[in-house]
């Protein structure tokens, strides 16, 4: 039985992609569509607060990272439009210093990729998870600095 419904499960949920294949469609306007995720990329630099609240209001979360395919995704929107850091992450520290998780739930971080010595929690005072395009890996950042940011929210 699971053998028969398999392809079918499949044939209808490509057919359905292709019905709402359009990121306009699926997403609206100015979102951009990734796997079963709409994403919103910020114009200009916020702090982690900001961005985190602007994404609320979007009735979106903070961009969490969950793999290195969404990852790579994520580093060629930075780098179309020029992004000078990358984009803050939604994940810290703040709760338990050293201790970086997620900001939707609270929970461990299911994927990572720090630069090597990161998190290093410079002068005391890095709490903000982001990903730095440059080194296409995660850095702990100061919350308060000012960085592009992306939001997500499901399809
Ligand atoms: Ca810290
Ligand atoms: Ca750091």
């Amino acid at each position: 039985m699971i053998g028969f419904c398999l392809p079918l499960v499949f044939l209808v949920a490509s057919c359905l992609s292709i019905i709402h294949g359009h990121d306009g469609i699926t997403c609206g306007n100015g979102w951009a569509a990734f796997e079963k995720h709409c994403y919103y990329f910020s114009s200009s630099a916020s702090t982690f607060k900001d961005a985190m609240l602007t994404c609320y209001r979007l009735g979106a979360n903070m961009l969490e990272l969950q793999s290195a395919e969404e990852e790579k995704w994520i580093d060629l929107q930075c780098r179309i439009r020029g992004y000078q850091y990358g984009v803050w992450l939604g994940a810290c520290d703040l709760q338990q210093e050293g201790t970086f998780i997620s900001v939707s739930n609270a929970k461990a971080l299911p994927y990572t990729n720090w630069i090597k010595g990161e998190p290093n929690n410079n002068l005391g005072i890095e709490h903000c998870a982001l990903y730095f395009v440059k080194y296409r890996r995660w850095n702990d950042g100061h919350c308060n600095h000012k960085v592009n940011y992306a939001c997500k929210k499901m399809k």
